[in-house]
């Protein structure tokens, strides 16, 4: 499209909307009028792949996830269409900037982190390969709490992220369905002796469905995100008439839980998980039925993913309908289910893993219960001769008065996957070994990935140059011919363009910082970025003992020959999980602390930025020369800030966990600082039940100095928090090892430190990352997916060569 073309449908929509001229307009005004312009540019190109897609009766495949985190559409939207570099330069000639209208949009926050962002980035794959893919979710009200600190405390605020509107969503009226809860369900033999479900009582909400376009890259494939948001059923307006009852229905697609944390058993969550997969489920049935083919050949038509055990259920409400309403034999149902369903684990630690007490699933979702008790005892039956009670005991759905999610999810799906090579082996041999032994063939990997279209195109503009510069443009379309960079290692001209690049968008981020928080720090410093959720594991702690060991050195010897480093963190913790917002308030004042001593004279700073999000990670990943990726090994399942760093030339400092493990091995040793106990190492300590942390701390004066910091009043204002942290450290034996690791650790960040004193060094490592990072493309992983899992092709009769 010509620039004058974008103008003129530009100018029409804010003569529309608002009855302006461009000059008049704020940047709100053109953030609508544009999304709009954006909008009606795929509007026909949606309703054509819609249409393609019932011609053509290909396979689809649906990706059940209680999240996606989208962040921001409009600059995206712009890249996927090829109208991004009309849309800037229109701007620039209206003197206006396209990234402070891009800025208005609300960062679309509907998950907590690595899952729910590798949903929307395997949304971006999906339709950028031309396959049709769709997303199914949760519309909430509100998105994941925006976070404040308040004191160096963590507050959080409500997201109320729909109030302006949003231009993206389309609601879908004719598309409602019904969801039924509660009652009390009789069975009762009808004429063939088959025994059929009779349902006293209960009640039914409406979900109505909103979806969004996702736009593939250049290629006219708009696939759907399809959220439902609850409503009262037109016939039951009667019932809802007061603000309470209407309320607590309301309630349920109000909030996300901010759920990497420990709250477990709230009946409102098991009601949103039943919401979005019974509405799912009941229009893909409606969908598959227009295609006029029997119910027993689904499978070919369509696969439904289950990401995490949250949708778990989408198995007990395939079989319903076909039970229920479709009146299928039980075996044929359960053959067509398990065919069309794939199950994906996101973690190994166990407070994650979803349990819920048989009670509240009686309650909520009665009939799905009596089919889960079936599929239960019908699991026992089948596997009673091959193998042993007590295995089948272990790994059967009902143990103790609870529903076991993932053995749902795994008994019900012919797929299950971990999302790294060493997290699919963990799975295999420890966490799910004994499902390994009774459904070997069931168990893959499928290694994360990334969507760099947003990661490098859209996040790092002055690096996409300079590799257009240098390698030309197919990696835009080919992320593995980042490759092509490798020839450039030794070329000093390339290496200090790939070092301009960095510090613009390194004085970019510092600006930020400024504004934000007021700390001054120097771009040619060190930028150090740890940017991941809270979590104990993830051991942010390790690298706050770092920092400290850093400053004390400065304090005995304030010369010492330390590159200034910036320590950037972002990072939310769960609102009911303790530990992790101590932490946060120990960063914050060591922060204080830190930023404030003159003796330190600016060769350290600690920058914690508000509310990491989306947004704020494409501000600060351009920005980093060093990657922190230091969980405890064998904890951390995949990762992806790590494979998005990388993209943006850091270096990473890692234990050997998740796909830090694929990231070494891509780069080599040489390029990647490696630190810390192995996987193999870590289970050694469990088996031997021998770790002593105070023996750690005992003989090294250093880690006593650092570890004593958050006691003695080295640290002003943590009291409590310092205390919480010290406990955890020596009186409950240092869960995590940290004690264990700091030597190591404190070790590879002194090579860090040497490798960036020779520039030219670091530049050649910074090249090597970016040169090895497009193997990590989710247009790689969701190929995987596509070839091994669900069977599904291109629509090749739309897309254009
Ligand atoms: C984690 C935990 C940890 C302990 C406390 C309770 C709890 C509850 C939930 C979770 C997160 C579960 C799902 C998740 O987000 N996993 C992340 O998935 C990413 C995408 O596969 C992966 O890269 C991360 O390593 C993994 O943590």
């Amino acid at each position: 499209m010509e620039k004058a073309t974008l103008q003129e449908l530009l100018e029409s929509r804010l003569k529309d909307i608002f009855s302006i001229e461009i000059a008049e307009a704020s940047p709100q005004e053109l953030f609508l009028a544009l999304a709009n312009v954006v909008k009606s540019c795929y509007a026909n190109d949606w309703s054509q792949t819609r249409k393609n897609l019932l011609v053509e009766q290909q396979k689809q495949a649906y990706y059940f996830s209680i999240e996606f985190l989208p962040g921001k559409l409009l600059k995206s939207n712009l890249l996927n269409l090829g109208l991004l570099d009309t849309a800037e330069e229109l701007f620039e000639e209206l003197s206006f900037s396209l990234d402070e209208v891009a800025e208005v949009e609300k960062d679309m926050a509907l998950g907590n982190g690595g899952l729910g962002r590798l949903a929307s980035c395997f949304m971006d794959s999906l339709a950028s390969l031309g396959l049709p893919g769709n997303g199914n979710g949760i519309r909430y009200n509100y998105g994941l709490f925006k976070q404040k600190f308040v004191d160096g405390h963590q507050v959080e605020l409500p997201d109320d992220w729909l109030r302006a509107g949003n231009v993206w969503e389309v609601r879908k009226e004719s598309k409602a369905v019904d969801i039924q809860y509660g009652g009390e369900v009789y069975l009762i033999e009808d004429e063939n002796g088959r025994l059929r479900p009779e349902r006293h009582g209960g009640y039914v909400w409406r979900a109505v469905p909103y979806d969004t376009g996702m736009v593939g890259y250049q290629n006219d494939m708009i696939n759907t995100l399809r959220l439902w948001s609850v409503e009262v059923p037109a016939a039951e307006e009667a019932n809802y008439a007061t603000i309470e009852s209407r309320r607590s229905l309301e309630d349920l697609t109000a909030v996300l839980y901010p759920d990497d944390s420990n709250e477990r058993g709230k009946k409102t969550r098991l009601m949103q998980e039943y919401f979005f997969v019974s509405a799912g489920i009941q229009s893909i049935v409606r969908y598959y039925l227009k295609l006029n083919h029997p119910l027993t050949m689904m499978s070919e038509k369509i696969a439904i993913h289950i990401n995490d055990t949250h949708p778990a259920l989408c198995v007990s409400e395939l079989m319903r309908l076909l039970l229920d309403d479709h009146d299928l034999p039980w075996e044929q149902a359960w053959a067509i289910t398990v065919k069309v369903m794939s199950y994906t684990n996101h973690t190994i630690m166990a407070e994650a893993l979803e349990k819920w007490p048989i009670d509240l699933f009686k309650e909520v979702i009665p009939r799905n219960y009596q089919i889960i008790e079936e599929i239960d005892r019908r699991y026992l039956e089948e596997y009673a001769e091959v193998h042993e009670a007590a295995l089948l005991n272990r790994t059967r759905i009902i143990i103790n008065g609870q529903v076991h999610m993932a053995h749902l999810a795994i008994i019900g799906s012919h797929s299950v996957n971990g999302v790294a090579k060493l997290h699919s082996d963990l799975l295999k041999s420890v966490v799910l070994h004994d499902f390994y032994l009774i459904f070997p063939e069931r168990f893959n990997n499928k290694t994360n990935g990334i969507a760099q279209r947003r990661w490098m195109q859209l996040a790092n503009q002055p690096l996409s140059k300079v590799l257009d510069t240098t390698i030309g443009k197919s990696w835009r379309h080919n992320p593995q011919d980042l490759q092509l960079l490798k020839n450039y290692q030794e070329d000093p001209t390339v290496l200090q363009r790939l070092a301009d690049a960095k510090l613009t968008n390194k004085q970019a981020l510092a600006e930020y910082i400024q504004q934000t928080t007021g700390i001054e720090v120097d771009p040619t410093a060190i930028f150090d970025v740890q940017i991941k959720r809270l979590h104990a594991y993830k051991r942010q702690l390790l690298n706050v003992m770092h920092i400290l060991k850093l400053y004390f050195d400065l304090k005995d010897e304030p010369q010492a020959p330390i590159h200034p480093r910036v320590f950037i963190f972002g990072a939310k913790a769960a609102p009911s999980y303790h530990y992790a917002k101590a932490i946060i308030k120990v960063i914050n004042e060591v922060a204080n602390l830190i930023n404030h001593d003159p003796t330190i004279n600016d060769k350290l700073k600690v920058v914690f930025l508000e509310n990491y999000n989306v947004t704020l990670a494409e501000r600060i990943i351009p920005a980093a020369d060093v990657s922190e990726q230091i969980s405890l090994a064998s904890k951390e399942a995949s990762g992806t800030s790590n494979m998005k760093l990388m993209l943006n030339g850091a270096v990473t400092i890692a234990t050997l966990d998740g796909a830090n493990i694929e990231i070494r091995d891509a780069i080599g040793d040489e390029n990647i600082a490696i630190f810390g106990l192995t996987e193999e190492e870590v289970y050694a300590y469990y088996a031997q039940q021998n770790y002593s942390a105070y023996a750690f701390y005992e003989e090294d004066p250093v880690l006593q100095r650092v570890v004593n910091a958050f006691i003695d009043g080295t640290i002003p204002n943590i009291e409590r928090e310092g205390r919480e942290v010290f406990d955890s450290l020596l009186k409950y034996n240092d869960e995590y090892f940290l004690l264990k690791d700091f030597k190591s650790y404190c070790d590879a960040q002194y090579r860090v430190d040497l490798a960036y004193k020779d520039q030219q060094r670091w530049q050649a490592i910074s090249l090597m990352n970016i040169a090895n990072a497009g193997k990590f493309s989710a247009d790689y992983t969701v190929q995987n997916y596509a070839d091994d899992i669900w069977q599904i092709e291109p629509l090749y009769a739309h897309v254009k060569e």
